[in-house]
């Protein structure tokens, strides 16, 4: 009888800690912060998505004239300093979002090239659909989306 409920207990214990593990933390609202690395954040868009797993292409839609950028989500590093080249040779990353419900990326411009201004284009699939940003940035602003997971 003892060992039947250690048994038990260890079952209702494992059984809690894993479905802590698979259900991620849900934000009702957008977790975007006011600014980051001493620039202003701007608020580009809403996009509602059915999956965490998403597929980011980054691309110049501009003149091919050596601009960088990064891509945070959620405020990780995902995208490093990437100098951008055309639309026929994208730089694709597959990401899984960390949240339900709100998440957001985040675009950061490191210079405008050699034409002003940083003409970077942003597009997020969630397997079903994408969407496309284009985004013009000088080095006074952040662009960043909201990304809700439902
Ligand atoms: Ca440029």
């Amino acid at each position: 009888m003892r060992n039947l409920v250690l048994i038990l207990t260890a079952t209702l214990l494992t059984l809690m800690m894993s479905s802590c593990e698979k259900e991620p933390v849900r934000n009702e609202t957008s977790i975007i912060p006011a600014e980051f690395a001493d620039r202003p954040n701007e608020v580009l868009g809403e996009l509602e998505i059915d999956s965490r797993e998403v597929t980011l292409s980054l691309w110049d839609h501009g003149q091919i004239d050596g601009d960088i950028v990064s891509i945070y989500v959620n405020g990780e590093l995902v995208v490093d300093e990437l100098t951008l080249r055309g639309p026929s040779d994208k730089h694709v990353i597959t990401t899984e979002l960390k949240y339900n419900g709100y998440n957001y990326i985040l675009m950061y411009a490191h210079n405008t090239g050699s034409i002003s201004p940083n003409t970077a284009a942003l597009s997020i699939d969630d397997g079903v659909s994408a969407k496309r940003f284009d985004v013009e940035s000088t080095l006074s602003k952040n662009g960043t989306w909201d990304i809700v997971v439902n």
